[in-house]
């Protein structure tokens, strides 16, 4: 966007508000790093503080990462109601428009945000800028036409949206994006980022990785584990990450039990035509949620309903059965996960799992079928290894 457009819209929007205007900064629920961020340059920008401008949301801040934001920069987000934001002269909204609130939002005075698709002309002030990677790009620009003098809180806060909402500029990035890291990256306090990045863990997860780590095994590419039951649902994700760097891997698939669910977190390197959001779907779709995109995707199952599928909620058996549902749903390339014979679903479902296989490896599903006893539709050889000559690597 031209500068002459900045800042001709930064004079619209500080004549929205008035001296005595009490001032709600609205943000969607959970905030992320982006919103927060966003709502504290707002601040800046009106010459105000937290107490005559409040931030809100109506759910609290919940991922770890987020969190430690808010304890690192100490930023503080009250639960908002809507009897609470009635009570505000003006209500402000940045990253977020106020469609998405429906009935629970009493009015809309500022919206500044970059999300596309929602009913735009409800608020008398409203900056949408779809395209951009992140709403703070836009807050960044402002601050720049304001000339104001950006704290290495602010920075900081404002670089940490950006890298979050772009995947590190990789996703969804313009030249604006790149631009407003450039002028932050100077102004911020890198320790703080680095810490808000990898929030700190647990003492106790310790036990759970060191016995994790003795099972770990790269199996044509891909990493199965179970943890068993974890605090925190970061924990898995952190882990699933983690599983990708070694070296040959291309897929994890890391699970815990968190309350009462089983949750799994999937990442790859994007490599082949396997989507870790498709698979998880076809996987556990009918257990619990399930999706994601390509590269990263998540289930949530309810313990029960596992166990309702799978006969046993042992922790031992759910990684024995996670590894062969994923060595199954890896099209042609992961095929060489040892057979289960305590699970009487273990036929059906890789049943489905395989109609897709090619007709050429019959000459072995008959072997393996003579070896089993069974009618069987995996593509094993008799001595279980597998039969992939090496495939797309
Ligand atoms: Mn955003």
């Amino acid at each position: 966007m031209d500068q002459a457009l900045t800042r001709q819209k930064l004079e619209k929007l500080r004549t929205i508000v008035s001296e005595g205007d009490r001032v709600a900064i609205l943000l969607q629920d959970d905030p992320d790093p982006d919103a927060m961020s966003s709502a504290i340059a707002l601040r800046v920008l009106l010459g105000r503080n937290k107490l005559t401008t409040p931030i809100f949301a109506f759910t609290p801040v919940t991922r770890p990462e987020n969190r430690t934001m808010t304890r690192l920069l100490e930023i503080e987000v009250a639960p908002a109601d809507t009897k609470t934001l009635e009570e505000f002269d003006k209500i402000a909204m940045v990253d977020v428009e106020p469609p998405y609130f429906g009935d629970r939002l009493p009015r809309a005075d500022i919206v500044i945000d970059h999300h596309p698709g929602y009913e735009t002309g409800i608020a008398p002030f409203e900056d949408i800028r779809v395209g951009y990677g992140a709403t703070a790009t836009i807050m960044t620009e402002y601050l720049v036409s304001a000339g104001e003098s950006v704290s290495e809180r602010l920075a900081t806060a404002l670089l940490y949206g950006i890298h979050s909402d772009t995947l590190a500029l990789s996703r969804r990035v313009t030249e604006g994006d790149i631009e407003a890291f450039t002028h932050l990256y100077p102004l911020a306090n890198y320790n703080l980022l680095k810490r808000m990045d990898r929030p700190e863990l647990p003492l106790g997860f310790a036990r759970i990785l060191s016995r994790a780590m003795r099972r770990l095994a790269v199996r044509d590419g891909l990493i199965v584990l179970h943890l068993g039951r974890v605090e925190r649902d970061d924990l898995i994700v952190q882990m699933a990450d983690f599983c990708l760097q070694f070296e040959s891997v291309e897929w994890a698939a890391v699970s815990g039990r968190l309350g009462r669910n089983l949750v799994i977190a999937v990442r790859n390197h994007g490599l082949g035509h396997a989507n870790a959001g498709e698979t998880v779907k076809r996987l556990f779709g009918d257990l619990g949620s399930a999706g994601g995109h390509r590269n990263m995707a998540k289930a949530v199952v309810p313990l029960m309903a596992w166990r309702k599928r799978e006969g046993t909620m042992r922790d031992k058996m759910i990684e024995v059965r996670l590894s062969e549902l994923f060595n199954a749903a890896m099209p042609g390339e992961h095929e060489d996960s040892a057979p289960s014979p305590q699970n009487p679903h273990q036929d059906h479902n890789r049943s489905a799992y395989n109609q897709h296989r090619s007709s050429g490896k019959e000459l072995f599903q008959r072997q393996s079928r003579k070896r089993t006893g069974q009618k069987r539709e995996r593509t094993a050889k008799p001595d279980g290894k597998s039969l992939r000559s090496g495939g797309k690597r």
